[in-house]
This record gives C-alpha cells, sequence and structure tokens, in this order.
C-alpha cells in the first residue's frame, strides 16, 4: 500500500478519535485492505501520538477469547498499545471524551524481564512475570456501531481507549490465573462474567502469543511494560450514571462511574 495513503488514513482515525467523531470503516472504500496494511496504518497512527509527546504504557492483545470473536465477528487476535494519556487516575470515566465506549475485563501483566520471540510459551511469560494486576479496558472503536473487519480494527489500534488498574497487584507463582473468576456488573447488576481461561485457555498463553507477533516486526516485550492480555468477558456499552464493577478473584475490585 502507498506510504502517503497509509498516513492518510491513520491521521483521519487520529483525528477521528481526538474529535471524537465516529467515522466508515476504512474497508468501505479500501475493500482490498490486508491484516498487513492494517498494522502498516497501526504503526503510523502509533508514531504520530509519540510525535505529540505520549508515551507508550504498553501493548495488548485483543479478540483472544471466542466470546470476543464473536461479537465482533472476527476470527483471529490482534494487539495494539496503550498510551499513557490512556490511563484513567481515579474512579470516573467522562463520556465527553469519547464516542460510544464499552468496558472489559482483563488481566494485565507486568514482566521483570524482557521477553523476545519467537517461540515463547505461556511458561516462559509466567517466569518472566514480575506482576499481575486487574484491568476494566475502555475500548471505543473509532468506527460506527463498532463494526468493522480484522485490518480495520488493526488500523484503529485495537479501539483502544482508556483503561482503569486495579490497586491489587500479585505475583503470579502461586495463581492459577485460568481459573481466575471474574464478574462485570453495571448498577449492581452482572453483564457478564469468565474465567481467565477464556482467553487463549491462559492469560499468560495470549501474552507468549503477542511476544510471538511482535518477533514478527523485531520487536519484543519489554519488562516495566503493562501488558494487557485480552478481553475475559465481553464488551459491554457505557452509558453516562452507569456505576460499573469487576471484581476479580483473589485480585480485588474495581469501580468506576460513567460521567457527562
Ligand atoms: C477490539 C478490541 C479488542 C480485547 O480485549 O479483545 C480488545 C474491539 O472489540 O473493538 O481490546
Ligand atoms: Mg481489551
Amino acid at each position: 500500500m502507498d506510504k502517503t495513503v497509509i498516513k492518510d488514513l491513520a491521521r483521519f482515525l487520529v483525528d477521528a478519535e481526538v474529535e471524537k467523531k465516529e467515522v466508515l470503516k476504512l474497508t468501505n472504500e479500501h475493500p482490498d485492505l490486508t491484516v498487513e496494511d492494517g498494522y502498516a496504518i497501526q504503526e503510523q497512527l502509533v508514531q504520530m501520538k509519540l510525535e505529540q509527546g505520549y508515551r507508550i504504557v504498553g501493548p495488548k492483545m485483543g479478540l483472544t477469547s471466542q466470546a470476543k470473536m464473536k461479537q465482533m465477528n472476527v476470527n483471529e487476535p490482534i494487539y495494539g498499545y496503550i498510551f499513557d494519556y490512556m490511563v484513567v487516575n481515579g474512579q470516573e470515566l467522562s463520556m465527553s471524551e469519547l464516542i460510544h465506549p464499552k468496558v472489559e475485563a482483563e488481566i494485565a501483566f507486568i514482566l521483570g524481564k524482557d521477553i523476545e520471540g519467537p517461540g515463547i510459551t505461556g511458561a516462559q511469560v509466567l517466569a518472566a512475570t514480575e506482576y499481575v494486576v486487574p484491568a476494566l479496558e475502555i475500548i471505543d472503536s473509532r468506527y460506527q456501531n463498532f463494526q468493522f473487519t480484522l485490518p480495520d480494527v488493526i488500523a484503529d489500534n485495537a479501539s483502544s481507549s482508556r483503561v482503569f488498574l486495579g490497586s491489587t497487584i500479585k505475583r503470579p507463582d502461586n495463581m492459577e490465573l485460568d481459573l481466575l473468576g471474574v464478574t462485570l456488573s453495571i448498577n449492581g447488576q452482572i453483564k457478564d462474567l469468565g474465567a481467565g481461561a477464556a482467553v487463549v485457555g491462559h492469560p499468560a498463553n495470549s501474552v507468549a502469543m503477542l511476544a510471538n507477533m511482535l518477533a514478527r516486526k523485531g520487536l519484543k516485550l519489554k519488562a516495566g511494560q503493562i501488558i494487557l492480555s485480552g478481553g475475559i468477558t465481553g464488551a459491554v456499552m457505557l452509558n453516562v450514571g452507569d456505576s460499573v464493577t469487576g471484581k476479580f478473584d483473589g485480585l480485588g475490585t474495581i469501580d468506576f462511574i460513567v460521567k457527562e
């Protein structure tokens, strides 16, 4: 794909985020867009944000569960990046900064040492992990009605928008993250629930896949990055006034309120 087209499409998606305006998916105009093109656009978008002075907090995996793949009608995991401005301090989400946010529950990994693929396994990820932390990720696809194909969502930085991190951090040594149960409630009603195993059998497997996918680009997972391993629950639409609670077995609770 032409370099100037890649730049134009990345700019188009950055503008949609900044202007909080949903746009039509890129594949409407560019039906031949490939997964590779999607990542080329994403790389350009990441570059633009770095040039604006934002910092990468860590990479994230997406579409790692059957529930999510079915919900979004795609069939393959993807990755994107979380930036510093996306990490919410406090317990309020401002709807006026976003388009049509959804929330999903995830486990985040913080590595004690770098991991470089290919051939990384979940066991190697666990051995390199310093801490796991619960997270509620806010995804906010820039596309109308969250309708996209795989190349579209990759280009859109995997719908990354905001993240709330829990205050409980634990070493993963004696935890069975695949059996870790999670509930996601809004206004006291459970909207979805799941266990870590929903994420490709074990959340550490997802991080291993990420290391192996990044290796194709000559990139690695770095110590200290906060790495989201993908939604355990499906994503739930948010509305102003919602009081959201994610409960993570052994990893505490994350609460926030959706404000104007
Ligand atoms: C893509 C974002 C996926 C996850 O954890 O699966 C994601 C989307 O569903 O809009 O972050
Ligand atoms: Mg996610």
